[in-house]
């Protein structure tokens, strides 16, 4: 059966940056974000007698190799728990770069699971849907769900869920996203990670702090305090920087551009136009603010030459099934 998924991509505001078991991706500490609406990818999968092998086509291109590997990996799970051995053909469209940092992965593995397991007829509730997207890439599992969105580290396969902790309108924070490069970056964020828990000495302190940061994050959320939720995002941020910085070899993802808009956000601060940012692995700068900030925002940023592209996203919804089939 063709079925049709969407997926929304999202931006952690206490990262996941390595794997307590690299089988299962089991992270090393909790971790949470928010959905972003509007960039989105959009997969149709059809599994079905007439295909003699799995044929996986990205944004027009026909995967081949490492990328293709990793979609079929992914069917092989779904095949496994269905008990099916029918071959799938996979198109997926994204709506923005992917691999620069604006993880295409999160939404893709999101929308290729919910496609996949309804494709072989599966009837999942999400938080089984969060535990199969996880081992196709772990921050897909926090793109099963719309708005503040934890994902819970557990100690054992089954344990390790993504949570709603609260609705995309609960409290409307915005990401106005700065992109200064768009190429696909030089070391994977899992290549990297690995690289980072082999040979950071930072690695265990960032590991603990993250923990007590997301207790501190959830209590800002619940009592919507935009300030704290920055503060402590941006902190996050710098904290696993610092350990992708001082990994072996050093993974520094930032460019002179994103050096340049951090500081220009501390500024903006300190003039009284409330934002934060937070980076992931890649050089383009997330600005959180508050919807009556927006504007300004996008309109700074347009005025900065090394700013290629700008997209301003509200908190987005769960990914879900649709009739728009892409084949
Ligand atoms: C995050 N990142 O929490 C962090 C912040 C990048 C920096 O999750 O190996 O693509 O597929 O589980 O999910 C990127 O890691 O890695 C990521 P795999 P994934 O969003």
């Amino acid at each position: 059966m063709k079925c049709t998924a969407t997926a929304n991509s999202n931006i952690a505001l206490i990262k996941y940056w390595g794997k307590a078991d690299d089988k299962l991706f089991l992270p090393t500490n909790s971790n949470l974000s928010i959905t972003l609406e509007g960039l989105n990818s959009h997969t149709t999968v059809d599994f079905s007698s007439d295909y003699k092998e799995d044929m996986v086509n990205i944004d027009g291109k026909n995967m081949e190799g490492e990328k293709k590997e990793k979609v079929v990996k992914q069917l092989n799970l779904i095949r496994n728990i269905a008990n099916s051995n029918l071959k799938a053909k996979v198109v997926s469209k994204n709506n923005f770069p992917s691999a620069a940092g604006m993880a295409s992965s999160a939404s893709g593995f999101a929308a290729l699971t919910v496609a996949a397991c309804a494709s072989l007829g599966m009837n999942l509730d999400k938080k089984q849907l969060s535990i199969i997207s996880r081992q196709g890439s772990g921050s897909s599992c926090r793109s099963i769900y719309g708005g503040y969105v934890e994902w819970v580290k557990g100690k054992k396969s089954e344990g390790s869920y993504a949570v709603k902790v609260a609705d995309e309108n609960y409290f409307d924070i915005r990401d106005v996203i700065a992109i200064v490069e768009q190429e696909e970056k030089k070391v994977s964020s899992r290549a990297g990670m690995a690289e980072t828990i082999k040979t950071c000495p930072l690695y265990k302190s960032r590991v603990d702090a993250a923990e007590d940061n997301l207790l501190k994050i959830k209590r800002a959320i619940k009592e919507k305090d935009f300030s704290e939720i920055g503060k402590i995002a941006e902190f996050d941020c710098l904290l696993m920087h610092a350990t992708m910085i001082a990994t072996i070899p050093s993974l520094l993802y930032w460019s002179p551009a994103t050096i340049k808009i951090i500081k220009l956000v501390q500024e903006w601060r300190e003039e009284g136009l409330e934002s934060y940012f937070t980076i992931d692995a890649g050089p383009n700068v997330h600005i959180l603010t508050l919807p009556e900030n927006e504007k300004e925002i996008v309109k700074r940023l347009r005025e900065i030459n090394d700013v290629k592209d700008i997209k301003s996203c509200k908190i987005g919804g769960d990914a879900a099934l649709t009739e728009k089939h892409l084949f």
